[in-house]
């Protein structure tokens, strides 16, 4: 689903990314030494982990803005309260700085929004996390709350692949369609260009249900984008990610 065409109107458009406006900063330099001497931890001799994503499309103009190394402040405002909700947990587990701006089409529905923002966070994610030079690569985490149990398992593989095993008992919470938190992941996931495995095992209540999900994501997220002091160069063996 993801990266349907937004409008056939697009066409029209001179932008070579096919009415996508996007504008992207990425890897602002801090100011470092890098000296062969120079014994500090990679963490302090690379580029910021820091991406901004502008995308405009005619059904939803989102700016994401992600700090790998933050300390979990978010400042959200998608227009969809439950959603804000639920960033608010990817940022605050994930220890991620979130900024994320949206103006969609939801008088139509949430739909559009909701994959959008996966999309564009997914972008940012993606240039934030450079050239995987150190990091862990994967990660993992379990998160109960209460009656709910949930799995995410994640790969910074370079390539897109979801699995996403979730059941919600009820089709909506409050105003929001339970449907569109699988859209979400499928857009991060094209866009992040990882490989997530989502599993709930158990839980009777969709609220808590949805916030193991998210939780459970933001702990694999940090898990795998971390930095690994015994790790040199890119964690594979072809040497690329
Ligand atoms: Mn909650």
């Amino acid at each position: 689903m993801a990266d349907r065409p937004s409008n056939p109107k697009i066409t029209l458009h001179a932008s070579p990314l096919a009415g996508h406006n996007q504008s992207c900063t990425a890897g602002q330099p801090v100011p470092t030494d890098l000296s062969s001497t120079d014994l500090r931890p990679a963490k302090l001799l690379m580029s910021a982990r820091i991406a901004t994503v502008k995308r405009d499309t005619l059904e939803t103009r989102i700016q994401a803005r992600v700090n790998l190394d933050g300390a979990g402040h978010a400042r959200l405002a998608s227009g969809l309260p439950f959603l804000d909700h639920m960033l608010d947990q990817i940022a605050r587990h994930g220890l991620i700085d979130l900024d994320i701006e949206a103006q969609g089409d939801l008088h139509i529905d949430a739909h559009h929004t909701v994959e959008d923002i996966g999309i564009t966070l997914g972008q940012a994610f993606h240039q934030a996390l450079g050239d995987k030079r150190g990091i862990r690569r994967y990660g993992h985490a379990y998160v109960p709350l209460d009656e709910a149990l949930s799995r995410v398992v994640l790969d910074c593989s370079g390539r897109p692949g979801l699995e996403y095993h979730v059941e919600f008992p009820r089709a909506r919470i409050g105003d929001f369609d339970v449907d569109l938190f699988r859209e979400f992941f499928q857009g991060f996931v094209n866009h992040a260009l990882v490989t997530l495995h989502v599993d709930n095992f158990r839980g009777r209540n969709a609220h808590h249900i949805v916030e193991t999900v998210f939780k459970a994501f933001g702990r694999a997220l940090r898990a795998a984008v971390e930095l690994d002091p015994r790790v040199t160069g890119v964690p594979s063996t072809k040497g690329s990610l």
